[in-house]
């Protein structure tokens, strides 16, 4: 399977390494409209088709996928462009900018019969698929209640400066990742209520946000995200989980350590391995990235539709507008206004 990746900025470097790692892959075409991001991708993973547009990749052609990792505000045009080729998408989250284009860019996928997927990569971290299968195996019941919980104080715009600069920031960056965990365990949510709070004053989006899910399964879920939080040790990228079920509970805590209790209570290390390109303390989040690009790859092979699949991140893109809009108003608001 041979694929091209859009945009070699600071995150790509870990998709390019996964992408290495996978059986029977192949990036053979890069494109950044930046030269030099362009040029040292290019010569450290030896790829010799190189673009600074992508219109012109896409008349070449000669690749299967392409892997989008340019930041939100080019994804529309290049799905959009993606499908016109008739290639197969992943792109990165935030999908879109706000839903009409989210929407546009599933129709216009569909209408190719591309597969496109969405890389949310957090439900992917081996820590809270380790979590999944207890709870969907049943061992602590019907949950009723959860917490998904992501409070951190690490410099996130340092590698990321863009994140310092939008009227939006961690629920759009981070609570996606954070808003999707809380679906891939209770399901679709009826309704939202937020609360954000800017305690940096030198960003200009929120960095505090406080949300409470009702979810269609009758779930209520707290998610608390957080890069204002001074703790020792710091959790950076750690999500934490609490969840009660009708027969037993369980936690994933701090250092990965995920708890059973039900009669007995069982503790397990649940470490992400360190892969060799990898780096603490983002070795939790680049073990999800060869994960999430490994079961883009299943899919396409077994012609089935991605758990991250487009559509499916349409709810997960909508809890992000529902949750703006509750915090903003001060109401909850229910997802079928959006
Ligand atoms: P970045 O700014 O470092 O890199 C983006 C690159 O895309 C730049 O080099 C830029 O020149 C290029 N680019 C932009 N528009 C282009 C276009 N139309 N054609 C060709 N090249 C173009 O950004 P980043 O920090 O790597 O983030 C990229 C995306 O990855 C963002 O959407 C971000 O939210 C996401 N991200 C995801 C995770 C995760 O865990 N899933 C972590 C970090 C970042
Ligand atoms: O995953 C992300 O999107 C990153 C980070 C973990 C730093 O918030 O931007």
């Amino acid at each position: 399977m041979k694929g091209a990746l859009i945009g070699c900025g600071f995150f790509a470097q870990n998709q390019l390494h996964a992408w290495r790692d996978i059986d029977g892959v192949e990036i053979v075409a890069l494109c950044d409209q930046n030269e030099i991001a362009l040029n040292a991708s290019a010569k450290l993973f030896g790829i010799d088709q190189v673009y600074t547009d992508a219109q012109e990749m896409f008349a070449d052609g000669g690749f299967d996928f392409v892997d989008i990792a340019t930041t939100a505000p080019s994804h529309r045009t290049l799905v959009e462009m993606a499908a016109k080729a008739g290639v197969n998408i992943i792109c990165q989250k935030p999908f879109a900018e706000n839903m009409d284009d989210a929407r546009a860019m599933v129709a216009s996928a569909d209408a190719a019969g591309a597969t496109l997927m969405v890389h949310e990569n957090f439900r992917w971290q081996s820590a809270i698929q380790s979590a999944l299968k207890v709870v969907r195996s049943g061992a602590i019941g019907e949950p009723f209640f959860g917490r998904v919980s992501f409070r951190s104080g690490y410099d996130v715009f340092s590698g990321q400066p863009y994140l310092a600069e939008g009227q939006r920031f961690i629920i759009e960056d981070l609570g996606i990742h954070i808003l999707d965990i809380a679906r891939a365990f209770f399901g679709d949510v009826d309704r939202i209520a937020a609360t954000t709070q800017r305690m940096n004053p030198n960003i200009n989006g929120e960095d505090v946000a406080t949300m409470l899910l009702e979810h269609h399964s009758g779930v209520s879920c707290i998610v608390d995200c957080s890069y204002a939080t001074k703790r020792i040790p710091e959790n950076f990228p750690q999500s934490l989980l609490e969840i009660d079920g009708s027969i037993g509970s369980l936690r994933l805590d701090a250092g990965y350590k995920l708890t059973v209790q039900t009669d007995d209570e069982i503790t397990v290390d649940v470490s992400p391995p360190l892969l060799p390109w990898a780096e603490r303390p983002w070795h939790n989040i680049q073990e999800s990235v060869k994960i999430i690009q490994q079961h883009f790859v299943n899919c396409i092979r077994s012609g089935s539709q991605p758990e991250t699949s487009g559509a499916d991140n349409l709810k997960t893109l909508a809890l992000v507008e529902a949750a703006y809009i509750s915090a903003e108003h001060g109401r909850t608001v229910s997802l079928s206004e959006i």
